[in-house]
């Protein structure tokens, strides 16, 4: 199935045609993954480099992020399997000062439909809020979201905070998000790193000796 018309429909920020080129998609038998890669993704990474161009403004990356959202609504149950029992509890959340949530939102819809339990606490995550949850809620792992160079060094403020805890002792930390690796895992002291949201069900998956 051709997925252009899904990919110009996010570059055009078409919340409708998004959504019903996703629900046609569907229909004719292509898989979730594919419309994902294909459409979404190759879609938004095309936004990206006309903004970088200077042919795009926030307001239209916003459009199109908000078009990508609707049409994630429409994927999440394919994305999911069901009938799952929870196999851990995460906390996930972009860091202080990073507003972008859609590569987040998808590696908790992987890490949902995986069979873990969710607490998504969101964007522009302030650490102390990050450890006041994890007090709170004792989850097997926190996963943290940067899209920004600027906001990047935030996470190593998380994973501080967090080993500061000697309750959180178990607790793993992973890290994801365009401009983070596993080099910069490693320094900051994170457990682990995933370039995209199926990695990062494997890595939490390998964490918890799965
Ligand atoms: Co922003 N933005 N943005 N933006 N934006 C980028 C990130 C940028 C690369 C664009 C560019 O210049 N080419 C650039 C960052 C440059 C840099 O720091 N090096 C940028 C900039 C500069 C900015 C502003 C500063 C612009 C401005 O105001 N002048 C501003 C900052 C606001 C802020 O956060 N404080 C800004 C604002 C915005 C919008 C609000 C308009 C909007 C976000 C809306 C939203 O998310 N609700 C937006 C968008 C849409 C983008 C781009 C175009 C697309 C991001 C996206 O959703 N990608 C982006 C360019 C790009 O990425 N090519 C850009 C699709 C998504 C599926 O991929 O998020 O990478 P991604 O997630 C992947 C992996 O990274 C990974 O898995 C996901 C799925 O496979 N992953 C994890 C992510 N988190 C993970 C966590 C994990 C594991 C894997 O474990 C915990």
């Amino acid at each position: 199935m051709d997925m252009n018309v899904l990919f110009d429909a996010v570059i055009d920020g078409n919340k409708d045609l998004v959504v019903q080129s996703i629900h046609e998609a569907l229909a004719q038998g292509a898989s979730p993954d594919a419309i994902l890669q294909n459409g979404i993704i190759r879609g938004m990474a095309e936004v990206g480099r006309l903004f970088e161009e200077g042919e795009y403004f926030v307001p239209e990356m916003l459009v199109a992020a908000r078009a990508v959202k609707e049409g994630l609504q429409v994927l999440k149950p394919y994305l999911q399997m069901a009938d799952i029992q929870p196999r851990g509890k995460i906390i996930i959340g972009t860091v202080k000062g990073d507003l972008h949530d859609i590569g987040k939102n998808l590696v908790s819809i992987m890490l949902e439909g995986a069979g873990y339990q969710i607490i998504d606490l969101g964007v522009d995550v302030d650490t102390d809020l990050f450890v006041k949850k994890a007090l709170e809620e004792s989850p097997d792992v926190v996963a943290l979201s940067a899209l920004l160079t600027t906001t990047m060094m935030n996470m190593k403020s998380v994973v501080g905070a967090i080993h500061d805890q000697k309750s959180l002792k178990g607790t793993k930390i992973i890290i994801g998000g365009a401009p983070v690796n596993q080099n910069f895992a490693d320094e900051i002291g994170a457990d682990g790193f995933s370039a995209d949201a199926n990695q990062a069900v494997k890595l939490v998956d390998r964490l918890r000796g799965a």
